[in-house]
């Protein structure tokens, strides 16, 4: 799926997805999920090919024929897998679509969801110029978005910041460097300071839970974890050793809704605030994210956003909307409360696999 404008981190440019959906039969019921690796091990160690390595080998073999009460039960199942986790959740989120529908309620309430309308932010990527990133910002804060996170890295950082802040005074702004610096960066993290940013996100390694403890006492912006986080015991661990004042949730990385949640009570008893990431997702997993985002913790805009800021055209119907006060309805209907586009699918689909 080519994207609507070309996405850079501080570990690449994407100019268009490549994305494993997975489908699931059971009961007369059709559930849906997708692998939100990137294309590359940059991110994350999982890409599309490990991702269907995993789910044809062991996650499909193991599910199969399998009667399950709960999709939970499939998260125990595939927990001597390790690691993988974003091939997990695809299999366990397209389980929790089915169970939904089974019980005929909307996902948002299966999982415990309170919300029926979240607040959305946008991610910006590191751009050719300051000036277009200017006028990205302009056109996100006109279509209501109620935050904006901008991409840094070093020579994309004090300097940038500088001039959006100058243009952008009372902007709720945040800044995700995607591991792009280590502790050595202290003095030049500590300058961010000075932009009352709402958080930083994930400045050091994605292993380095000690060294952001030893940031975050330097800095007085709280840091927010994205890439260390990848179950409830590392949430724990992060808040206890004080690497972290906020967490930024995501379904690909934690490895399902079961470990979603989790994450999302962990905080909510340490109250630390959480929020939706997002990985560029298609539909379908833009699906699931609105989904999570409903739980109570989720206090904070997430990077959960309308269809249109990515694809020309989405693959599911109706595709999301964004209202001009930054928000997105909660569907109401069944399951995942939006229907994949079967036909579109087809259309985009260069290889397919189907196990019985
Ligand atoms: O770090 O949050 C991140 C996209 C790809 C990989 C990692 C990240 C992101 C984003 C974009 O920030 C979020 C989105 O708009 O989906
Ligand atoms: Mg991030």
């Amino acid at each position: 799926m080519p994207l609507v404008r070309f996405f850079e981190t501080s570990f690449g440019r994407t100019t268009e997805r490549r994305i494993v959906l997975v489908r699931v039969e059971a009961d007369g019921f059709t559930g849906w999920g997708e692998v939100t690796c990137g294309e590359h091990p940059f991110y994350s160690d999982e890409t599309p090919a490990t991702a269907w390595h995993i789910l044809r080998e062991y996650l499909v073999p193991w599910s199969l024929g399998r009667n399950w009460a709960t999709a939970s039960e499939a998260a125990t199942c595939f927990r001597p897998i390790r690691g993988h986790n974003m091939a997990k959740a695809a299999l366990e989120n397209a389980l929790w679509d089915i169970e939904a529908q089974q019980k005929e309620m909307p996902l948002a309430k299966l999982i415990g969801g309170t919300q029926a309308e979240i607040p959305c932010g946008v991610s910006i990527g590191i751009q050719d110029t300051v000036e277009e990133l200017l006028e990205r910002i302009h056109v996100e804060c006109e279509a209501g978005y109620q935050r904006v996170k901008l991409k840094i890295k070093p020579g994309w950082d004090v300097n940038v910041l500088e001039r959006v802040r100058a243009e952008f005074p009372r902007l709720p702004l945040m800044a995700d460097a995607n591991s792009a610096y280590t502790l050595a960066d202290g003095p030049r993290l500590k300058l961010l300071d000075q932009f009352f940013l709402m958080m930083i996100e994930q400045p050091l390694g994605g292993d380095d839970l000690l060294d952001h403890a030893k940031l975050q006492r330097q800095l007085s912006t709280p840091i927010c974890l994205d890439e260390s986080i990848h179950s409830a015991d590392d949430a724990r661990k992060a808040i206890e050793i004080g690497a972290c004042k906020i967490i930024n949730i995501k379904l690909g990385r934690v490895g399902g809704f079961t470990a979603a949640c989790r994450v999302h009570d962990v905080c909510r008893v340490h109250r630390i605030p959480v929020w939706c990431g997002g990985m560029l997702e298609s539909g379908i997993g833009r699906a699931h994210n609105i989904a999570l985002s409903t739980l109570p913790g989720f206090c904070l805009p997430g990077d959960v956003s309308a269809s249109r800021r990515y694809w020309p055209e989405d693959i599911i119907d109706p595709e999301v909307t964004v209202s001009s006060q930054g928000t997105i309805r909660v569907p109401q209907n069944p399951g995942l409360g939006y229907l994949p586009n079967l036909e579109r699918i087809e259309k985009l689909t260069i290889r397919k696999e189907l196990v019985e």
